[in-house]
């Protein structure tokens, strides 16, 4: 794939630092072509049988299944992260989305009102037309999956814009996608966010943008959406907290605190349990618990399959990390304990590793508890209030996840209820998947992913039609 001005862009392996390959850099002339390809493709697919739409999605969701390896593989390369421990697990769950969206054809169905009864009223569901979906780096072929499965089950056409750190996979997604799709239904742009992003957003004939990433550039999106006053999904940060009481099967909250905090991915995650509070009674035994475990998790070659964590994405991310590292032990009174090793193979000698850091004794107030960090580091706070705790839970501007950990009914009960995020849990910290609903409140963003409801609500438009019967 080409961009219009000849453009390209370096993609670089950050566990080496070398050139693995090149994106076509897209601007606003790239854009207005696949918009115009995309325009003419979407009037057939939303003639199509939905059920026959899905059909081609079920056939996509097997052709990727078939890619697994190359493209978990491909995943790992491009951003470092662990084949065994993440981009394999990518890879699979692209697929699984697919499945998922593709049998949901039978559901674009409309209602009738009974509001007169001289009347029949019918509401049906139509495709907005042209989607736009901008993805991030972290989990680019998960977040993909959850917009563009919906909104091409719902017959809209989709362009997706890669992030410019990982390009390469989505074009093989593409790739392997357009072999069984019809022409133009399904295009990718790569390039930057003002060059390429931006002119997605803003173009006339894009009639919904669907977008995961950061708040800043979220509220950008929002702001050009605004303007021409169409529909906008975003998905933004978050600094998710996880509260294990004195009753807590520490055991379990320790392994929930490393799958929770995903230091797999190098905590570069929306949900990253990034704020840990634990009852006084149990905190040191979590502390010591968590250290360990951390401490045994391998670090290094991304593509070995010994290995449990991979590298941060780019040098301009590796150094926001570390300045909030540098930040965080300087704070007075902070007890930053780093845990696991750097690789020893000089071949990774100038790899973007970064030794995960838990913070214990760290101030609420602190940069490192209060902004989203993105890598892999997490606080620790203790505490023996349930009302203070709640109060310190809540007491941020994000509202993506929580878990909560304890074996008292009550307890579980009130925490979800007064927890002001998206995605709650209890003794467990799954990872999102196709059909839970996925989204959050406050700067999280705006707008659920991955269920039916999702996809009725954000591809489609309701059109309400009225036949009087005298
Ligand atoms: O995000 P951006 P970045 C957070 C995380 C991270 C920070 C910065 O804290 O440290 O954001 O990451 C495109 N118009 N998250 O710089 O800029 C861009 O090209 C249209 C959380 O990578 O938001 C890319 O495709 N598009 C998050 C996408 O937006 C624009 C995942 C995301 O980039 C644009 C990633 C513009 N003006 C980062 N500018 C999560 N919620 O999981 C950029 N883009």
């Amino acid at each position: 794939m080409q961009a219009a001005s000849g453009k390209t862009f370096e993609v670089i392996y950050p566990a080496t630092g070398e050139i693995i390959g090149f994106g076509a850099a897209g601007d606003a002339e790239d854009v207005d072509r696949a918009v115009a390809a995309a325009v003419e493709a979407q009037k057939p697919w939303a003639k199509m049988r939905a059920r026959d739409r899905g059909k081609l999605l079920y056939k996509c969701a097997e052709a990727l299944e078939q890619h697994v390896e190359e493209l978990g593989r491909l995943i790992a390369l491009e951003t470092g992260k662990a084949l065994r421990t993440e981009s394999r697990v990518e890879a699979s769950i692209l697929a699984d989305a697919f499945y998922f969206h593709a049998g949901l054809g039978s559901e674009l169905k409309g209602e009738t009102v009974p509001h007169h009864p001289d009347m029949l009223t019918i509401t049906v569901r139509e495709p907005i037309g042209v989607v736009g979906a901008i993805i991030p780096w972290n989990v680019p072929l998960l977040l993909m999956a959850l917009k563009i499965a919906p909104a091409l089950l719902a017959g809209n056409a989709v362009i997706v814009k890669s992030a410019e750190e990982a390009p390469l996979t989505v074009l093989r997604v593409c790739q392997i996608m357009n072999s069984v799709l019809p022409a133009g239904v399904f295009q990718m742009l790569s390039g930057f966010g003002p060059e390429c992003g931006a002119p997605l957003v803003a173009h006339r004939q894009v009639g919904k943008v669907t977008f995961t990433g950061s708040v800043e550039t979220g509220k950008i999106v929002y702001k050009t959406a605004a303007d021409k006053l169409i529909p906008v999904t975003l998905e933004l940060g978050g600094k998710s907290p996880m509260i294990v009481f004195d009753d807590a099967n520490v055991d379990k909250a320790v392994d929930g605190a490393v799958i929770g905090m995903r230091f797999t991915r190098q905590g570069q995650s929306c949900t990253a349990a990034s704020r840990i509070f634990v009852h006084d009674k149990v905190y040191d035994d979590f502390v010591a618990k968590l250290r360990a475990k951390v401490d045994a998790m391998v670090m290094g070659d991304p593509l070995d399959e010994k290995t449990d964590i991979g590298t941060i994405i780019s040098p301009e991310q590796f150094s926001k990390v570390q300045g909030y590292i540098d930040h965080g032990r300087k704070e007075p009174g902070a007890k930053p304990i780093e845990c696991s090793a750097m690789p020893s193979d000089p071949k990774f000698k100038d790899g973007l590793f970064v030794r995960p850091v838990v913070f214990t004794e760290i101030g609420h107030d602190s940069k490192l508890a209060r902004e989203e960090i993105f890598g892999p580091v997490t606080c620790i706070f203790r505490w023996s209030d349930r009302d203070q705790v709640l109060a310190a839970a809540n007491d941020t501007e994000y509202g993506l996840a929580a878990t909560i950990w304890t074996n008292d009914l009550q307890a579980a009960l009130s925490f979800t209820e007064k927890l002001e995020a998206g995605f709650v849990q209890v003794n467990q910290n799954l990872v999102v998947q196709p059909g839970l609903s996925y989204g959050g409140v406050k700067n999280s963003g705006l707008g659920k992913e991955a269920t039916l409801e999702a996809m009725l609500e954000h591809f489609t438009h309701k059109k309400t039609i009225i036949f009087n019967k005298t």
